[in-house]
């Protein structure tokens, strides 16, 4: 039943919820970038045409927000995290990426959750380009995660040895995030 489906706390919407920090940034493709630096053998500064280049995934997943609204059977299209990954090589000591986005967002997450079945930098969202609003032109998704770790317009990604806070973690919220054990606050 749906109630399996639902992380506690949790209430299923059909709407969708805008929640960011800032203004809804414009974002022109061609001088788009995507940076992955820190703890990796090759760092890169993609383009949007080779960050396109990269394997795609598809993902369907429901989505949990920290503030109790759910969503089910969210379509998302994208580039898979892990062929990100392999372009640029991350050291063995490398553990825990920082997601950086447009307007200072940053959020942090273990390895294994960002290459994870269903992370995926997201640029489609059912079939269609991701709108501004939501992210676009490309924004992480982390479905297993509440939402907060999904950082939209995302501009790179960097590895750390350590976990660090991002800017809501710094804030209070959880370094992990799992909404099947309440993972809210600290
Ligand atoms: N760049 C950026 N990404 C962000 C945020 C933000 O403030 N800036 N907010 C996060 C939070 S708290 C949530 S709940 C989701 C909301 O995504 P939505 O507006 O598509 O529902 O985006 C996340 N990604
Ligand atoms: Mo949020």
């Amino acid at each position: 039943m749906l109630d399996s489906r639902v992380p506690p706390n949790q209430s299923v919407t059909r709407l969708f919820p805008v929640l960011h920090y800032g203004p809804v940034p414009r974002i022109d493709l061609q001088r788009w970038r995507f940076r992955v630096f820190g703890l990796v053998s090759h760092p890169q500064e993609l383009t949007w045409e080779e960050m396109l280049a990269l394997d795609h995934k598809r993902v369907q997943a429901d989505i949990h927000c920290v503030t109790g609204w759910s969503k089910l059977d969210t379509e998302w299209e994208g580039i898979d995290p892990s062929a990100v990954l392999r372009l640029a090589e991350p050291l063995p000591e490398a553990g825990y990426v920082m997601v950086h986005g447009m307007n200072e967002f940053t959020t942090n997450l273990p390895l294994q959750d960002f290459v994870a079945e269903g992370s995926v930098f997201a640029y489609r969202f059912h079939g269609q380009p991701l709108a501004p609003e939501h992210g676009g032109p490309m924004r992480l998704v982390v479905p297993h995660l509440y939402f907060w770790k999904s950082a939209k317009w995302v501009t790179g990604i960097e590895l750390l040895a350590a976990d660090r806070p991002g800017f809501w973690e710094e804030r209070g919220y959880h370094m992990r995030g799992d909404p099947w054990r309440e993972e809210r606050y600290w």
